[in-house]
């Protein structure tokens, strides 16, 4: 048996758990780093590309922003598509504040290359994670790695695995209360050799479903449509993808969308998501061990990074000064803004998307709904002061 022992014990190395480990390196404070996938696959992984102003400054601070900031495409607004035609979201204007289009993948890349320059350790391709006595003061973390049987004690344990994570199931069901919401269709992605025909993300509302139009790089686009939450991939060749794209995004204003080799595909289900409480004793879930947003609003990387600063902060003062009060409000801190967001997410998406059971009058008071939020400054304001994030103290 290989015993180790450090002050917090991290599972999982999405944003959640790399955002983490670094804070807590910056205030001095240890860390071990325990992940079951390849150092590799996490970078690799296709997912979210869209960081909030608070994020993107957090990232800068943290001193991990350097690639972000050269490479990284600031955007002052979105566009809303519907009935054919193009509405602005003017997120400079309406909140003087902006987004950055920063791939999932590359953020976790800039983190481990942090972690790893700072000598922080980070074991990859652990197997059989479980972790116990996190009711008493000296909670454990069992694992492989490398063929040998590990164990790490620590202070803290924070749960950063993810929804399919082994955190949460860890904690005694009757401890927690879930509240979920399915949503009766997912989305088809692709990530295309093809310059984004837009400077900015088009979200469209179409008679046949939601498309949505964001990107990567200035060569890299990403493109969503609407589809059943089993969609068959093998039923979507690349041309049907365009072909649907192409109908969806239209508009009577001339713009084209500009195809080319896809790259990627893949489907992603919808939920909506909430564990209360975050916490168990010495075991604190953050992201999206403790809640999933549906994607339209852009929000899933952005909460989990709130969550982990909320950690962070009463990690620290804990060491400093003792203090357990910000531990002990952790879950109820981070639970104002998770359920905020929630709302959020649930409302871009009913607004935008195409229910199985709409049926004319739904359609028209979603076409009413948009036409509201595009021409009333409150509304728009509404949606750009929680697109861009609600602040964050
Ligand atoms: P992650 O990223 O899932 O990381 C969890 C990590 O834990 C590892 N793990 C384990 N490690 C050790 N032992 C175990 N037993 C383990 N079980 C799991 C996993 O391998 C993984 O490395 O969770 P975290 O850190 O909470 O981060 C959450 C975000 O990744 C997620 O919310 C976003 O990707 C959601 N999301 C988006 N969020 C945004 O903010 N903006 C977006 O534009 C956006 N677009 C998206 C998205 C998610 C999508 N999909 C595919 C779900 C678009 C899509 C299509
Ligand atoms: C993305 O670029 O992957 C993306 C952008 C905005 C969303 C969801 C996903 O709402």
């Amino acid at each position: 048996m290989n015993r180790m022992r450090t002050q917090v014990g991290i599972v999982g190395a999405g944003p959640a758990g790399l955002v983490l480990g670094h804070m807590l390196h910056l205030q001095g404070i240890e860390s071990v780093v325990l992940e079951s996938r390849s150092r590799e696959f996490c970078q690799e992984r296709v997912r979210a590309g869209l960081l909030e102003q608070n994020t993107a400054d957090l990232f800068t601070e943290m001193g991990v922003g350097a690639r972000m900031k050269r490479e990284g495409l600031v955007h002052h607004g979105i566009n809303l598509r519907f009935r054919g035609r193009t509405h602005r979201i003017d997120f400079a204007e309406l909140t003087g504040r902006s987004i950055t289009i920063y791939a999932q993948g590359e953020v976790i890349k800039d983190l481990i290359d942090a972690r790893q320059a700072a000598g922080g350790p980070i074991f990859f391709e652990v197997e059989n994670v479980s972790v116990c006595d996190f009711a008493a003061s000296r909670p454990r973390i069992l694992c492989q790695y490398n063929g040998q049987q590990t164990e790490l004690t620590c202070d803290f344990i924070a749960g950063c695995d993810g929804f399919h994570g082994i955190c949460r199931p860890s904690i005694p069901a009757s401890a927690l209360s879930v509240y979920q919401r399915d949503y009766p269709f997912g989305w088809l992605g692709i990530l295309a050799h093809a310059p984004p025909s837009s400077e900015e993300l088009i979200y469209a509302y179409h008679q046949r479903g939601f498309a949505l139009l964001s990107m990567r790089t200035p060569e890299i686009s990403r493109l969503y449509i609407q589809c059943t939450p089993d969609e068959d991939l093998r039923l979507w060749p690349d041309d049907k993808i365009w072909e649907e794209l192409q109908v969806r995004l239209s508009s009577q204003e001339g713009w084209k969308l500009v195809e080319g080799p896809v790259l990627q595909k893949n489907v992603a289900k919808m939920h909506s998501f909430v564990t209360e409480p975050m916490q168990y004793g010495k075991l604190f879930l953050a992201g999206d061990a403790a809640h999933i947003v549906p994607p339209t609003g852009a929000k899933g990387l952005n909460l989990a990074v709130a969550d982990v600063r909320i950690l962070a902060r009463a990690i620290t003062e804990f060491y400093r000064s003792g203090r357990k009060d910000l531990l002990d409000k952790y879950s109820e801190t981070c639970l104002d803004r998770v359920w905020k967001v929630q709302r959020f997410s649930w409302w871009m998406t009913s607004m935008l998307h195409r229910f199985d059971d709409d049926n004319a009058f739904d359609q028209r008071r979603q076409l009413a709904e948009l036409e509201y939020l595009t021409s009333s400054r409150a509304a728009s304001q509404s949606l750009a002061e929680n697109y861009v994030g609600l602040p964050m103290d």
